[in-house]
């Protein structure tokens, strides 16, 4: 992309009603644009990065067997009547009539109506287990929208319900979206630990919430240090093997991590004292486990092995999606911008050339711009008529990972320089030795 066609709105100022970093950077960036309270339109840059996001979700998700479907966003108002939580859900939840007076509702989650699809299409133990999930905009009325996309009214959310037929058969489906939830967030660069929580109004006996460490964080969390130091790595996981995916669920939950609901002082004390830790977090994902919350309530039985009808065993399991991107800035920025990892940035790499116009820098320019687009990388070339200080003050500000500069002087001499936006470290080689480094370093992150 050139940035001279591109549509890259930038701020100069600080936008006075941006409270914390991410929000700031994500308006100055030109990523978003605030519609009303909590509800924003999402700019070319800020859209590339959601994209970005949700193709990592579906890719753990269908990794770990998980089928994606699309239900709607306006749901009818008698389903949440079945489940009774249609008066339960209070003031959060925005209720419409359509022109035949028919109660309506903007989903603020999908359980009943995903319940509602299980039922009409399975009965039996032979179709178990089955997991469906989908990323759709939900809406919650939130009392108080803020911090952008971090907690907003319409926000995207990655949500998962399986189906099996028994406790042991469900428990090893939450066991499985939590390693999948694991690897979704080690690969867009984040650590976020799971932390036993309050299960809320989804219902339900067991509940880990997934929070990423920040000062900014609307969670207070409680945790032993150790905890932090935990990955998955590149570990072959087998999903269908239930020892091998509890296993690593054991070694990520047995530290002490809780939110502040579920706090037990004297747990906590017993932790050595270097190691105890309280602080802030910013929730980007939670798992439930709510055996037949649902299924019983609303009739989706299915006929066992021994010709019984029972209620299906269910979980639902959530990733906030627009809110990870402020997740993500929370966690990896400086005072000059934003700095992307390499798995969710909007562009691979800048190109930045110091002098537009002169023959040489345009066409070596061009040339590493084709050559990246032949890689299968994605660049964005700043070729605007420009101060060399602008564009790099504007490549700084979006957080690509990656700047090669160009100018005439070095050309002279057969070389351009490559820039990592994370150590500030620059480096002078030829043309193809950059584009060569580059898809070596984005091999892990296609
Ligand atoms: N049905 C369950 C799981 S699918 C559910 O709704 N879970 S949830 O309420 O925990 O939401 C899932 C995730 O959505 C949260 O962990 C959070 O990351 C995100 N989320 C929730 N509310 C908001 C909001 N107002 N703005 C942005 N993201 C939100």
């Amino acid at each position: 992309m050139r940035l001279s066609r591109y549509f890259l709105p930038v701020l100069k100022e600080n936008p006075a009603e941006a409270q914390i970093v991410s929000h700031r950077y994500m308006l100055r960036a030109g990523m978003i644009k605030q519609q009303a309270a909590g509800i924003y339109s999402w700019l070319p840059l800020g859209f590339k990065v959601l994209r970005r996001i949700e193709q990592i979700v579906h890719e753990e998700q269908t990794r770990a067997g998980h089928i994606p479907l699309l239900m709607p966003t306006l749901q009818p108002a008698d389903l949440w009547r079945e489940s009774g939580r249609y008066d339960d859900y209070g003031q959060e939840m925005l209720r419409i009539k359509d022109r035949q007076d028919r109660e309506m509702l903007y989903g603020p989650t999908n359980e009943e109506m995903i319940t509602d699809i299980f039922r009409a299409h399975v009965n039996s133990y032979k179709d178990l287990p089955l997991t469906l999930y989908h990323i759709q905009w939900k809406f919650r009325d939130e009392m108080r929208p803020r911090f952008g996309v971090m907690r907003g009214r319409e926000f995207l959310m990655k949500d998962g319900y399986n189906f099996d037929v028994d406790r042991e058969a469900a428990l090893h489906s939450y066991n499985r979206h939590m390693v999948s939830y694991l690897r979704t967030y080690e690969r867009m660069g984040l650590t976020a630990i799971p932390m036993r929580a309050d299960s809320g109004p989804i219902g339900g006996d067991d509940t880990h919430e997934f929070l990423v460490l920040a000062s900014t964080g609307e969670s207070e969390v409680f945790f032993d240090s150790a905890v932090t130091e935990l990955r998955l790595g590149n570990r072959d996981v087998d999903y269908d093997n239930r020892e091998a995916v509890a296993a690593v669920c054991k070694e990520f939950t047995t530290l002490y991590a809780r939110t502040d609901e579920t706090h037990d002082a004297a747990l906590f004390d017993a932790i050595p004292e270097e190691r105890r830790k309280v602080a802030r977090g910013i929730e980007v994902g939670q798992i439930f486990y709510f055996g037949t919350k649902y299924s019983a309530s609303m009739g989706a039985e299915v006929v066992t092995k021994e010709g019984t009808k029972v209620p299906v065993e269910m979980g639902s399991h959530g990733i906030g999606v627009s809110r990870l991107l402020g997740a993500i800035i929370e966690a990896s920025h400086d005072d000059k911008g934003i700095i992307w990892p390499e798995g969710v940035t909007p562009f691979h790499a800048g190109i930045v050339n110091l002098k537009q116009g002169d023959a040489a820098a345009d066409a070596a320019c061009a040339g590493l711009e084709a050559a990246l687009i032949k890689a299968g990388l994605d660049p964005l070339y700043d070729d605007r008529d420009e101060r060399a200080g602008a564009k790099f003050a504007t490549m700084d500000l979006i957080g690509l990972p990656w700047r090669i500069t160009v100018g005439p002087r070095g050309l002279e001499k057969g070389i351009v320089e490559l820039t990592s936006r994370r150590t500030g470290v620059s480096e002078e080689m030829t043309p193809e030795a950059a584009v060569a480094k580059l898809i070596t370093i984005y091999e892990g992150h296609k």
